[in-house]
C-alpha cells in the first residue's frame, strides 16, 4: 500500500518532468536552432553584406542566431566561442580572422560536442575534426583569376612584352584570403619575367589604410607603378583616391585589378576608374542555416562547400551592375 504522501510526491516528480518535456516542445513547436556565429568585423563592403546575408537567412530559417563582431580581432572571436560553449549553442560557426591559433578553443568546442562550421575563411589546424566543413570561396583561384586577367589585358593592349612593375595592396595579415590570393597571383606571374611586384603591403582590406598605403607607394615609386592589385574592392576604392590626388589617372595610368566585386567596384569600373574585379560572394548565410538544419537531423556534411564566382572587367560592368546583389 503506497503510503498519500509518497504517492503525492511521486506525483509531483512525473507533473514537473511533462512539464519539462512539454516545456522542451515550447508553445511554439520543436525547440529552435541556435547558432553561435563570430563574425571578423566590418572591415569592408564585403563584410556587410556578408553579415546581412547571414542574419536575414536566420530570420528565414528560424534560427536562433547568437551574433557577435570580432572588430577584427582573434581574441575577441576566441571569448565569443568561449561564451557560445558556455551558453550550450547547438552549433558554433565563424569567419577566422587568421588562420592560426584556433586548436585550443576548437579543442574546447569539441570537448562540448558542439559542431564548428567555417564560413568564409578556413584554419589552419593539425587535426582537421576541429571543424564539420569549410564554406566559402576557394582564395588562391580568385588570386590566379586576377594574374591571369591582367597578363590577357595587357596583351590585348599590346603592352605584353613590356616591363610590368605591379604593387599589391595585401589583405589581412596571417588571413587565409590574404595569404591564398598572393600565393595564386605570384603563381601566374612568375611565368612571365617582364612581370614583378615591386611593392606589397597589407592595407588590411580597408579603404582608409588602402588609401594610405598607396599613397606611400607613389611616393616613393611614382610613374614606376604600372599596375595596382589589391586583394579587396575597398583597397583598390581607397587606392583610386590615393592615384587621383597624387595626379595620375586610376585605370588608365595605373591599371587596376581587385577581388571581390562589391556594388563599390562596378562602380569605379563604370567610372573607367577600375579595371577589372574577380567575384568573391559574400552571400553565404542560407548555406550555413541549411547546413545548421542539416547537422541537427544528422546528416554528414561535406568537408569543403566552394561558392561559384566569376571575373567581371570594365566593358561588362554597367550592363552587369542591375544583377549586383551585393
Ligand atoms: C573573402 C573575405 C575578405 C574579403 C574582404 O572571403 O574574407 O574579407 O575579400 C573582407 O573584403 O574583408
Amino acid at each position: 500500500m503506497i503510503k498519500v504522501s509518497k504517492f503525492l510526491a511521486m506525483s509531483a516528480i512525473v507533473a514537473s518532468a511533462l512539464t519539462m518535456i512539454v516545456g522542451c516542445q515550447s508553445k511554439s513547436g520543436p525547440k529552435k536552432i541556435t547558432i553561435g556565429f563570430s563574425q571578423v568585423g566590418a572591415e569592408s563592403e564585403w563584410r556587410t553584406a556578408n553579415t546581412v546575408s547571414i542574419k536575414q537567412a536566420a530570420t528565414d530559417f528560424g534560427i536562433n542566431l547568437q551574433f557577435s563582431d570580432a572588430m577584427n580581432r582573434q581574441e575577441n572571436q576566441i571569448k565569443a566561442i568561449r561564451s557560445f560553449i558556455a551558453q550550450k549553442v547547438d552549433v558554433i560557426a565563424f569567419s577566422p580572422t587568421t588562420t592560426s591559433g584556433w586548436e585550443t578553443v576548437l579543442q574546447e568546442a569539441q570537448r562540448a560536442k558542439i559542431p564548428v562550421i567555417l564560413l568564409d575563411r578556413g584554419v589552419d589546424v593539425k587535426d582537421e575534426s576541429l571543424y564539420v566543413t569549410l564554406m566559402g570561396s576557394d582564395f588562391k583561384v580568385e588570386g590566379e583569376r586576377a594574374g591571369n586577367w591582367l597578363v590577357e589585358y595587357m596583351n590585348s593592349k599590346g603592352r605584353g612584352n613590356e616591363t610590368i612593375n605591379v604593387v599589391e595592396l595585401q589583405g589581412t595579415v596571417g588571413s587565409d584570403p590574404a595569404i591564398q590570393r598572393k600565393a595564386g597571383f605570384d603563381e601566374v606571374i612568375k611565368k612571365y619575367p617582364n612581370y614583378k611586384v615591386i611593392r606589397s603591403q597589407t592595407g588590411d582590406f580597408t579603404r582608409a589604410l588602402g588609401k594610405e598605403v598607396m599613397e606611400a607607394f607613389l611616393k616613393a615609386e611614382g610613374k614606376n607603378i604600372h599596375v595596382l592589385f589589391a586583394h579587396n574592392d575597398d583597397m583598390a576604392i581607397g587606392a583610386i583616391q590615393a592615384i587621383e590626388e597624387y595626379g595620375l589617372k586610376p585605370g588608365q595610368d595605373i591599371i587596376i585589378v581587385s577581388i571581390d566585386g562589391v556594388k563599390g567596384a562596378f562602380e569605379a569600373m563604370i567610372a573607367g576608374k577600375l579595371n577589372c574585379t574577380v567575384e568573391c560572394s559574400p552571400l553565404l548565410g542560407p548555406q550555413l542555416m541549411q547546413a545548421a538544419i542539416d547537422l541537427k537531423n544528422g546528416k554528414t556534411l561535406p568537408r569543403r562547400v566552394l561558392t561559384e564566382e566569376g571575373v567581371f572587367p570594365a566593358e561588362v560592368a554597367a550592363k552587369e551592375f542591375p544583377n549586383r546583389k551585393y
